[in-house]
C-alpha cells in the first residue's frame, strides 16, 4: 500500500487537498509512480491515469454533491478501494488534477502518447483513465481515435464526490480496473464505464447534468453490464462501423475547431467570428437532421466560398443522423456523431492533413452499413 508514497508527497506539496481547482503545472504532475513493493506475479498489471474530476473530489460534508473541489490523487483513489489490489497490480500516473472543463490538447496529447507506449508493453493488461464526467466523452472519443491497441482502455468517472453519501466513485473504479483486466473486453476500443454500464466511446454521452445514472449510449445501445462486478458483453468483439485510427505521434497541439449551436434566429456573425479567431474548421450543432437555420447557413456558405475550411453539420438532438451530403458540397453531414464528437474527429482529420473530400468520407464511414 505504500506504492504511491512518493507521488503522494509530491501531490501534497503541489496541491493541498481542500483548495478549489486551479490550473496545474503539468511538468510537476506528469509523473509515473515507481513500483516499490513486490508485485503479485499471478495478477495482471493495470496502469491508472488520473486526470482529476468529481471522482477525485472532496466536499465539505457528506451531503454536498455540487460545488465541491478537485484534490484527491491517484493513490487516494486506490486506497479508497483496497479490493482493487486483489484484481490487479496497479501503477499510477498523475496526468493532471483538474475538473474536466480544463482538459486541453496538451493533456490529451500527453495521455495518448503515454497510453500507446504503455499498451505496447507485454506486461500491461490494460489501462484505466479517471476523468471528470463533464467532458469525459470528448477525451474518450479522442483516445479511441488515437490509441492503436486491442487491450482494454477504460475511462471512468463519478457523479458524486468521494466524501458524499453513496459516493459512486469507488465501485466505478473497481469495475473499471476489473474491465481493464478482462479478456472479453479486448478489441472493443475505448470504453466508458460508469454506474454498472459499459459504453462505447463513439456512442455514449452524458445525458443528465447531476444524476449518477447519466451516461447512456443513444440508440446504438450499451456494450455490456456488470453482474457482481463481472463484466458481461452483449456483443462479440466489434468496433463501431467506420471507426478510424489517427497516428498523431508528431503532433504538438490540435487544430482549433469551434462548435456553433443552431437555434431560432441564430446569429450569422458568429461564423465569421469563429474563423477570425483562428478556427480551422467549424461544427454546427444543427436543428433536426443537421439544419443550420438561415443566417448560419448563408454566413457559413460565404465563409466556405472564401476560405474552403471544412464545415460539418451535426445534430443538436442526441439521437439520429445528419445525412452525409454529396461530394463537393460545401457542408459535410456528421452522420450519427454528435457535435462534440464530430469536433474531435474533425480536429484529428485536419491535424493529419485530410482534405474536405477525405473528411466527408471519414464521416460517411460512420453511417451504419446498409448492405454489409
Ligand atoms: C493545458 O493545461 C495545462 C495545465 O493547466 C497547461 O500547462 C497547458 O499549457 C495547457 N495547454 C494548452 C494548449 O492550453
Ligand atoms: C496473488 O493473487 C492470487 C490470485 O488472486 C491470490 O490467490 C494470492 O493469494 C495472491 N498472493 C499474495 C501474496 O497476495
Ligand atoms: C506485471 O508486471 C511485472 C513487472 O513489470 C512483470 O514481472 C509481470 O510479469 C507482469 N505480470 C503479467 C501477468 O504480465
Ligand atoms: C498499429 O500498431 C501496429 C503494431 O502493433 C502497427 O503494425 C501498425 O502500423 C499501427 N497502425 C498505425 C496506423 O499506426
Ligand atoms: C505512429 O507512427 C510512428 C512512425 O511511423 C510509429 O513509430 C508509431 O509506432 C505509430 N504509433 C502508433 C500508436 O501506432
Ligand atoms: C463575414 O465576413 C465577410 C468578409 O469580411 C463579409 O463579406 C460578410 O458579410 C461577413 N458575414 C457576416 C454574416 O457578418
Ligand atoms: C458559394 O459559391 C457557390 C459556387 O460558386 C455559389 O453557387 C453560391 O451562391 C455561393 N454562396 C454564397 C453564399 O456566396
Ligand atoms: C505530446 C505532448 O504534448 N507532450 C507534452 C506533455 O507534457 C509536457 C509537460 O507539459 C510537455 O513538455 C510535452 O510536450
Amino acid at each position: 500500500m505504500s506504492r504511491f508514497c512518493q507521488l503522494s508527497a509530491l501531490l501534497a506539496l503541489a496541491l493541498p487537498l481542500f483548495t478549489t481547482a486551479s490550473p496545474v503545472d503539468l511538468n510537476a504532475l506528469l509523473r509515473r509512480q515507481d513500483v516499490d513493493t513486490p508485485q503479485n506475479a499471478s495478477l495482471p498489471n493495470v496502469t491508472i491515469y488520473s486526470t482529476g474530476g468529481t471522482i477525485a473530489s472532496v466536499g465539505t460534508s457528506n451531503t454536498q454533491t455540487i460545488g465541491y473541489s478537485v484534490g484527491l490523487g491517484v493513490q487516494q483513489l486506490v486506497d479508497a478501494v483496497p479490493e482493487i489490489l486483489n484484481i490487479a497490480n496497479i501503477d499510477g500516473y498523475q496526468v493532471s488534477n483538474v475538473d474536466s472543463g480544463r482538459i486541453n490538447s496538451t493533456i490529451l496529447l500527453n495521455l495518448t502518447q503515454l497510453i500507446n507506449a504503455e499498451l505496447a508493453k507485454e506486461t500491461v493488461a490494460g489501462v484505466v483513465i479517471t476523468h471528470g464526467t463533464d467532458t469525459l466523452e470528448e477525451t474518450a472519443m479522442f483516445l479511441d481515435l488515437t490509441i492503436n491497441s486491442t487491450k482494454p482502455v477504460v475511462i471512468v468517472g463519478a457523479m458524486r464526490p468521494a466524501t458524499a453519501l453513496s459516493a459512486d466513485g469507488p465501485l466505478n473504479l473497481l469495475q473499471a480496473v476489473t474491465l481493464a483486466t478482462s479478456e472479453v473486453a479486448r478489441g472493443r476500443g475505448v470504453m466508458i464505464s460508469l454506474n454498472d454500464r459499459i459504453g462505447s466511446a463513439l456512442y455514449t454521452t452524458k445525458m443528465h447534468a447531476n444524476a449518477p445514472d447519466t451516461f447512456y449510449a443513444t440508440e446504438q445501445g450499451q456494450l455490456g453490464f456488470y453482474i457482481n462486478q463481472v463484466p458481461y458483453f452483449y456483443y462479440e468483439h466489434a468496433l463501431p462501423t467506420g471507426k478510424p485510427f489517427f497516428n498523431i505521434s508528431g503532433a504538438t497541439d490540435l487544430p482549433h475547431v469551434d462548435i456553433l449551436y443552431a437555434h431560432q434566429q441564430a446569429n450569422g456573425a458568429l461564423v465569421n467570428a469563429s474563423y477570425e479567431s483562428g478556427a480551422e474548421g467549424i461544427v454546427f450543432a444543427g436543428v433536426g437532421a443537421g439544419g443550420l437555420t438561415p443566417a448560419y447557413s448563408l454566413a457559413a456558405q460565404e465563409l466556405y466560398n472564401a476560405t474552403g475550411i471544412p464545415m460539418v453539420a451535426s445534430h443538436r438532438s442526441p439521437d439520429g443522423f445528419a445525412p452525409i451530403s454529396e461530394s463537393n458540397g460545401w457542408i459535410i453531414g456528421s452522420g450519427p456523431l454528435n457535435p462534440q464528437k464530430s469536433r474531435v474527429m474533425l480536429q484529428l482529420a485536419i491535424e493529419v492533413g485530410y482534405d474536405n473530400e477525405k473528411i466527408r468520407s471519414l464521416f460517411a464511414g460512420t453511417m451504419p452499413d446498409a448492405d454489409a
